[in-house]
């Protein structure tokens, strides 16, 4: 079955790269290999512990200890009412100072949309929360539509405190009751608790590597951390959006009853209701989900809610989308495949990478840099050897001629240059810092952090200038070497020592990073998958040993025991934002580690500790502005590693830093799930696997499965073996099978895109969203679905060759699924699970019935994808009848001045077209009509009710199949058209 029933055997050994790369040295002197350059002292990135104070036996529960609040003085508004908020006994002051007055606003925003917010009365008081996401970051919410009518219901008692319930109206349902709890509202600490029904299904909460569905002993924390392979913990972005789906039985008189426990049935005649809750706080934070509640508890901000009534996944989705901005639409060219690696030293490898894709005809759409193009990892600063300024733009011309692209990646942090080395100048930042561009210490001096290239400044986007000084870069730099889209990596934003810790060691500039860097002597890269040993025995064991003798001499971890944690306890009226007396669940422990301080301050006062959440987001928004300050017409083309609600419309995301094993591969599609419900569809992984080597098998595997998420990129680590397709024979032909499958559905793929960015539907699906009456689905994510009409069932295990596998509805014969490959309906199961032959280099692909699909040819490039002939292929359902649809435009344009709607749509043996030209001729000719799952054609076939020549139609009666070829480009461009059989 496509469900797992636990986690815990698969996701042993997965943890961030940085972190365990930062265990491994110890040496504060320099290293051997870099004579006379300074190493930053490992112990430079180590802070007191902390306890998370989920974990700490000590810790006080807030519920039992603080007052609650008393609501009074409602008044009506126009759309909805206020009311104040009064602390109802003595001050609990349990993780901060307790604020006395609040002010309560409800408004319906929309028909979907209810906003509930609890702010202090007196904003801006000294040392209160610091609350409002800065103006101008994030799209702010507001009422819609004045006195709209909504199926949501607020309702709110004052017994035995201030407590508040929403619910469905026309199922009575709640939704959402903090009824009986108490809301808990200080200085550094604000916690509010919802019960939930038991076995709840809630998704979302990203980002997350985590299985799809969320499960009740589930700690989510928010602290953009550079730890992108983390199970269970922070990682890079912050999504504070659920999804939650309830399941009902429903009576003779359509009275509903909760489904309490569901995995037992197959059955798809549930009905299912679902609703989505954003928090709109950026503040540090943990989620806990418990076995009948959800509590939020974040050192700061306000309590900022969205409620969606759906009642459907889509209509959720649709809800959340067009609140925090619906995702930006790509390029044509982005969805062609991706190669890249961390290790690329010049243009002229760059150059033969891309011919051997060429060579063993594997189609290559974009080349990247990883941090190797830049001159002693300087951003915007080519270096000289291997990627010097001249050479740079024949490889671009040679590139684009092609119909190929480069992207490079751009860091985070820059470079502050020596002061007593003339030599060392470095213009980016001189100009930076003219214009106050950077953050700064508490005193005003500059906040000096330690990244690749050795101490560092960071950019604050809350300073007036900040953003014009980094599209003036991203322009100067675009005529020097000429890039198509833009890599933003590190912008947790991460920092590799606690504090500033540059700031009087500037002169033993440029530094070292405080740890060995992946294949430097003491670092290197050599562990395999599992199973490894199974097919490559003998390299096996020589890799092994060899880690062996690595291992005793580095110890790949340093850490020992803490026994004394730091527990800070509440000053009154002032905060401490290093050591928060409440203790998020950290990754990385302290604040302060792995990342800038909390107290790095910004031109206008606000401190890194209210804002670190949106770090990443801004750095998306200014590159997207200096992105159409290049190219005003085209739509950016941006790949950010930390992101925030709403990030999705000027961005793409993958899920970084994860290992060349299975388990990563696995996580890999509840990543994608959960990143189509917040919002950022162009997402994929590291393909073949970052960390680690990867070997033959994984790296077919995952080739094969990435194929069909929307961002399809190999990517891979510093000193690992080389992972591009063709260094395997069966990973070309795996990839070459695949890629032929995606690059046929590109219309479709980009169709759905455009869907996804008008209206916020979303790309790749899961099985729950698209059967949403079948509960035995609700956590099904090792198969998935791109769009309504693909299935993807993937091998996800070392040495099978089989896959077992669902087929929905197939049973109750609601379903047609027809085998991509072979062209005929799947026939029907005598139990729920299939097993699917699935030898190595084949990847189970099925088209559900009902389907229009329109296809074009696979090739090398996406350009000349779109340069060749039209097949429409028809999978009919059960009733023979399908629908579809297709978007074409240029494929640039942020606003095309030509498209082309098309609805293709099949009943009683007839395919029907209605084209819409919104002055989109498209000149590429129609080959064949082709339908599956035909029983008999009726002679003669009719195109506009003509008859078509015998020798352009073919019925084969085995597989019930009809081909019907001979069209003309003036019949495929008219206006409608029809075919009947
Ligand atoms: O962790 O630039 O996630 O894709 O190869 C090291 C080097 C910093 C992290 C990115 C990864 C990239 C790497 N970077």
């Amino acid at each position: 079955m496509g469900i797992p029933r636990s986690w815990g055997g698969i996701l042993r050994g997965l943890s961030a790269f940085c972190a365990i790369a930062q265990a491994q040295t110890s040496s504060p002197s320099p290293t051997s290999s870099h004579s006379a350059q300074f190493t930053v002292p490992a112990e430079a990135n180590i802070a007191p512990a902390v306890i998370p104070n989920i974990k700490d036996p000590q810790a006080v529960d807030a519920q039992t200890v603080c007052p609650g609040y008393t609501a009074s003085n409602v008044q009506q508004t126009a759309s909805g009412f206020t009311a104040s908020l009064s602390l109802a006994g003595d001050a609990c002051n349990v993780y901060g100072t307790d604020i006395e007055a609040l002010s309560l606003t409800v408004e319906y925003q929309r028909a979907d949309r209810l906003h509930v917010a609890i702010v202090p009365t007196h904003i801006g008081a000294e040392n209160a929360t610091q609350y409002l996401i800065p103006q101008g970051y994030l799209a702010e919410p507001e009422v819609e539509e004045p006195n709209v009518v909504s199926d949501l219901e607020f309702s709110w008692t004052n017994d035995p405190s201030f407590g508040f319930e929403v619910t469905r109206k026309s199922t009575k349902d709640v939704l959402f009751s903090t009824k009986g709890t108490r809301i808990v509202f200080e200085n550094q600490f604000v916690e509010f608790k919802s019960a939930l029904p038991k076995n709840y299904n809630l998704y979302g909460l990203g980002e997350s590597v985590h299985g799809f569905r969320l499960g009740n002993n589930y700690t989510k924390t928010y602290y953009a951390a550079d730890a992108g392979a983390t199970v269970d913990i922070n990682v890079y972005g912050a999504h504070p959006f659920f999804l939650e789906t309830r399941y009902f039985t429903e009576d003779a008189d359509g009275n509903l009853k909760l489904v309490e426990s569901y995995e037992a049935t197959a059955k798809s005649n549930y009905t299912s209701l679902s609703h989505g809750v954003f928090s709109r706080n950026a503040h540090g934070q943990d989620i806990l989900m418990q076995e009948d509640s959800i509590t939020y508890r974040a050192i700061g901000g306000s309590v900022d809610l969205y409620f969606f009534p759906g009642p459907s996944q889509p209509e959720v989705t649709k809800s959340y989308l067009t609140t925090v901005g619906l995702p930006a639409m790509q390029q044509y060219w982005t969805f062609g495949f991706h190669q890249c690696r961390w290790g690329y030293t010049s243009w002229a490898e760059l150059e033969d990478v891309v011919n051997n894709h060429t060579h063993f005809d594997i189609p290559l759409e974009t080349i990247w840099t990883d941090i190797d193009w830049m001159v002693r990892y300087r951003d915007f600063e080519n270096n000289p050897v291997g990627f010097d300024d001249e050479s740079s733009k024949g490889f671009i011309q040679r590139l684009h001629d092609g119909g190929r692209h480069y992207v490079p990646i751009i860091d985070s942090a820059i470079y502050i240059p020596n002061p007593s080395n003339p030599d060392d100048a470095y213009p980016v930042f001189e100009r930076g810092n003219d214009t106050g561009a950077f953050l700064t210490n508490p005193d005003g001096s500059l906040y000096v952090g330690a990244v690749w290239p050795g101490y560092t400044v960071f950019p604050d986007w809350l300073a007036e200038g900040t953003e014009q000084w980094w599209i003036d870069e991203m322009v100067r730099y675009y005529q020097i070497t000429g890039y198509d889209g833009a890599w933003i990596d590190m912008s947790e934003i991460s920092s590799f020592c606690v504090g500033s810790c540059g700031s009087n060691n500037l002169t033993l500039q440029p530094v070292h990073v405080p740890f060995a860097l992946p294949g430097e002597p003491a670092n290197p890269v050599l562990i395999y998958p599992e199973g490894f040993n199974k097919t490559n025995a003998t390299e096996a064991a020589s890799a092994s040993a060899a880690r062996a003798s690595w291992s005793s001499a580095y110890p790949t971890s340093s850490a020992t025991a803490s026994t004394s944690y730091v527990r800070t306890t509440p000053t009154p009226d002032v905060r401490d934002v290093n050591y928060p007396p409440y203790a998020i669940n950290n990754v990385k422990g302290a604040l302060a580690v792995g990342a800038i301080s909390p107290n790095a301050t910004h031109a206008d006062g606000t401190l890194e500790y209210d804002v670190h959440n949106l770090w990443g987001h801004g750095i998306l928004k200014a590159t997207y502005n200096a992105l159409s300050a290049i190219s005003p017409d085209a739509r950016p083309f941006i790949l950010g590693r930390s992101t925030f609600a709403g990030s999705g419309s000027y961005a793409a995301h993958w899920g970084g830093d994860n290992w060349s094993n299975w388990p990563s591969m696995i996580l890999s599609i509840p990543q994608a799930l959960s990143m189509s419900l917040l919002g950022i569809p162009m997402f994929g992984v590291d393909t073949c696997g970052f960390a680690d080597n990867t070997d033959m098998e994984l790296c077919n595997r995952w080739m094969q499965l990435s194929a069909f998420f929307p961002f399809y990129r190999n990517h891979n680590i510093l000193g690992a073996i080389s992972q591009e397709a063709y260094r395997w024979s069966s990973v070309i032909d795996a990839s070459k099978a695949a890629m032929a499958i995606r690059y046929q559905l590109l219309p479709y793929m980009y169709t759905l895109f455009y869907h996804a960015h008008k209206k916020g539907e979303t790309v790749m699906r899961a099985l729950a969203w698209e059967f949403p009456r079948n509960p035995s689905l609700a956590n099904a994510d090792r198969q998935f679905m791109l769009g309504p009409s693909i299935l993807v069932i993937p091998v996800l295990e070392q040495g099978a060759t089989s896959v077992n596998g669902v087929f929905p509805g197939l049973i109750e014969g609601e379903e047609v699924w027809y085998d991509w490959y072979n062209n005929t309906a799947v026939p029907v199961p005598a139990q729920a699970n299939t097993t699917i032959n699935a030898p190595l280099g084949h990847i189970p692909v099925y088209a559900r019935g009902g389907s229009v699909f329109p296809l074009q040819q696979s090739a090398l490039t996406t350009r000349d994808a779109r340069n060749s002939p039209w097949d429409i292929l028809v999978a009919l359902d059960k009733d023979g009848s399908a629908t579809g649809n297709l978007y074409l435009d240029d494929g640039v344009s942020v606003t095309p001045n030509a498209t082309l709607h098309a609805e293709f749509k099949v009943e009683n043996r007839k395919l029907e077209t209605l084209i819409e030209h919104g002055g989109w001729v498209e000149e590429n000719n129609l080959r064949n009509v082709t339908i599956w799952g035909v029983e008999k054609a009726n002679t003669p076939i009719k195109f506009n009710g003509k008859a078509v020549p015998p020798k352009n139609v073919h019925f084969d009666g085995d597989k019930n199949t009809l081909v019907v070829s001979g069209f003309d480009v003036s019949a495929w461009a008219g206006k409608r058209w029809s075919l009947e059989w």
